[in-house]
């Protein structure tokens, strides 16, 4: 897979770039996502089990559904896709991983700088008296209860209807506001605002490279666009620009 020349000179001289994740990147993980044949949207729909509203109707049904997430994406490892965007935090002056996904896979990667426009699976918060139980702490169990105040534990991830993170949000904004490259990957690109990032970019003078298996509602719109998965794309574009940049070769 080659470069194309425009793409090359502007990855050789780039110093703010973003990437904007979807549940693509963790599907080589063994992840689900969520639209595609055989995605979770398939099987479930998500108003019965990604709403606030489904959560007070029956926070048993989807505590265990989000147990039952946290334990696939505990039980996977991150790919070849999420080491690649941990290298380009070694490449580029100021690089910022902005995600759509939950599985808190480019944390366990090494990513150190990343916005996560959802929230994360690892979390847990009581409704009633606002304590977290995280992690370890989250007793399955119990599952959804507030030892403290009985109030009813939810996951600190965003549902559909309810405003993203503010702090996550104003991450990702001021990372796209000057970034000279957007890589939009593994994503269908069509919840909101996070689909919003790259048309900023654009905007701003900054291109858009996409990275994802099928077409998406973005492709048309993008500067580069990369069919292909993205572990394997990632990882070309990577080793290109370490070479363009000077970087010394990895040892093998
Ligand atoms: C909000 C919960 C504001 C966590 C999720 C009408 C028009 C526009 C917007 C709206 C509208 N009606 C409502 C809205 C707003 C709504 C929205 O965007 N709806 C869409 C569906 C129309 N957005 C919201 O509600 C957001 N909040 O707007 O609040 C507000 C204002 C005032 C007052 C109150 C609120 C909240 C959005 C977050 C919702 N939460 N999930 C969880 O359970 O995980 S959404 C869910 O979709 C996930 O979070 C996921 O991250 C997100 C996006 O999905 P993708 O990551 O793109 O995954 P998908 O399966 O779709 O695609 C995977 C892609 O990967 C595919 O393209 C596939 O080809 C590709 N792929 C697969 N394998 C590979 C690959 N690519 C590369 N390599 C591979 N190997």
């Amino acid at each position: 897979m080659s470069i194309p020349e425009e793409l090359q000179k502007i990855l050789k001289s780039a110093r703010e770039v973003v990437a904007l994740t979807g549940a693509g990147i963790s599907a080589e993980s063994g992840i689900p996502t969520f639209r595609g044949a055989d995605g979770l949207w398939s099987k479930l729909s998500p108003e019965e089990l990604a709403s606030f509203d489904a959560f007070l109707r029956n926070p048993q049904l989807v505590s265990e559904w989000y147990e039952h997430r946290r334990k696939i994406a505990r039980e996977s490892k991150p790919n070849q896709a999420h080491i690649a965007l941990v290298e380009m935090e070694r490449i580029f002056p100021s690089f910022t991983v902005v995600t759509q996904n939950i599985d808190n896979l480019h944390k366990r990667a090494g990513s150190m700088k990343v916005a996560e426009l959802h929230g994360n699976i690892e979390r847990n918060y009581c409704l009633g008296c606002g304590k977290h139980y995280d992690g370890e702490d989250f007793d399955r169990n119990r599952n959804f209860k507030c030892p403290e105040c009985g109030g009813l534990i939810r996951p600190d991830i965003v549902w559909f209807g309810e405003m993203l993170p503010v702090d996550q949000w104003a991450m990702a904004e001021e990372a796209v506001q000057r970034a000279e490259v957007i890589f939009v990957v593994g994503t269908s690109s069509v919840v909101y605002p996070a689909a919003e990032l790259p048309m900023t970019v654009r905007r701003n003078g900054g291109k858009i490279v996409e990275v994802n298996i099928e077409e998406t509602p973005l492709s048309n719109i993008a500067d580069f666009s990369f069919k292909g998965s993205a572990s394997r794309v990632l990882t070309e574009i990577t080793d290109q620009t370490k070479e363009l940049r000077g970087f010394a070769k990895d040892t093998e």
